[in-house]
């Protein structure tokens, strides 16, 4: 145990993309394990408040300053989370595929270089398209994204793989559904009306959807995902299968359903739809995942589902908005 705790406390891990939504969660749980000190995290951004020593900001594009704090550091683990989601990259497909794929690239050389010892990198349902079986998708099912988000994905993906078989390097990697939290607002992505919703529902008891009625999508609560990504990093290597990335599963509902889960806390909660550019988006993506090559591999387990996450969501949101 001792050891363990010893093993665990030599590490020195970097978080990049620290100030979104999932890097301000993922950070507090790293550094409850590893250590305060021990987990620096990063991001484009200013700091809001100053309040962490641990912050120093960092442009992921700029490989010459990631390999200086590599170094001065003496970064062990990174978890490379900057990225461009979805709905945004379709605005700028140029800057989201290079800022996707350069900084992924750059990383992935560093671990090849001996540098770092292992590397995690998020994917999305995003790398599945309109082709691809909606229900219940398989992890190796068919894949022809259709978005520059979901093609610099599979293309990560590929990446990720290709330096594991050739050079051995451990990256690590999950297919995240979209994911739901109240600490962080997301920006940028397809799934945030799920994260919308509920903020709109204390604040305005009304809310406009921007996807339609009937759209399924796969979800997660945070809490769940912040522990998935935590038990791959310290899966054994051996049991791991997996090298492009894993397919996780958690929740499947439409606007509709999650509409009606938070009408039974309040009432007279109201949605409407209006359906935008991102409706596109949406329907090239699965319904729902099949998640046993996980389950398998290193025993994933959801613990969320739709009415937990909505209870959590609503009692931590009217703490946060003062409702
Ligand atoms: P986010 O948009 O909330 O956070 C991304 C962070 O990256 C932001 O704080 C931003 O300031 C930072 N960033 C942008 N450009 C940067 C640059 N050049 N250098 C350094 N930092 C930069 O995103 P998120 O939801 O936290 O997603 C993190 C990762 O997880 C991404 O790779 C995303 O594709 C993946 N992912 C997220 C979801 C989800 O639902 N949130 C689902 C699937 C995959
Ligand atoms: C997005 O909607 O872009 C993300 C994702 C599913 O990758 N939440």
């Amino acid at each position: 145990m001792l050891a363990n705790r010893q093993i665990i406390m030599a590490e020195k891990i970097l978080v990049t993309g620290a100030l979104g939504q999932i890097g301000s969660e993922l950070t507090l749980a790293l550094r409850e394990i590893y250590g305060v000190e021990n987990v620096l995290s990063t991001d484009i951004q200013d700091q809001e408040n100053q309040s962490d020593p641990y912050y120093e900001k960092l442009d992921v594009m700029d490989a010459g300053k990631i390999a200086e704090i590599v170094e001065q550091h003496k970064i062990t683990i990174v978890y490379h989370l900057a990225a461009m989601l979805s709905a945004t990259a379709e605005k700028y497909p140029k800057k989201g595929w290079d800022l996707n794929m350069d900084s992924l690239l750059t990383f992935l050389e560093l671990a090849k270089e001996k540098k770092i010892k292992q590397l995690y990198w998020p994917s999305s349902i995003a790398i599945f398209g309109p082709d691809t079986p909606k229900n219940n998708t398989e992890q190796n099912a068919l894949a022809i994204p259709t978005t520059v988000y979901g093609i610099s994905k599979r293309a990560g993906e590929f990446w990720c793989n290709y330096y594991y078989e050739k050079f051995g390097v451990d990256v690590r990697s999950i297919r995240y559904p979209g994911l739901i939290s109240w600490k962080t607002r997301p920006g940028g992505g397809t799934t945030d009306y799920a994260v919308d919703i509920y903020y709109q529902a204390l604040e305005e008891g009304k809310y406009e959807c921007f996807l339609s009625e009937n759209t399924a999508l796969p979800m997660m609560y945070m809490d769940d995902a912040i522990r998935a990504t935590i038990e791959l990093m310290q899966a054994d290597a051996d049991k791991l299968t997996v090298r492009t990335s894993y397919n996780l599963h958690a929740l499947s509902f439409t606007p509709k359903e999650i509409a009606e889960d938070i009408q039974k806390h309040i009432p007279d909660f109201e949605i409407s739809y209006k359906p935008d550019f991102r409706q596109e988006i949406a329907d090239s993506w699965p319904g729902s995942i099949d998640d046993s090559v996980a389950q398998k591999d290193w025993n994933w387990k959801p613990k969320f589902d739709l009415s937990a996450m909505t209870e959590a969501m609503l009692g931590n949101l009217k703490e946060k908005l003062g409702k």
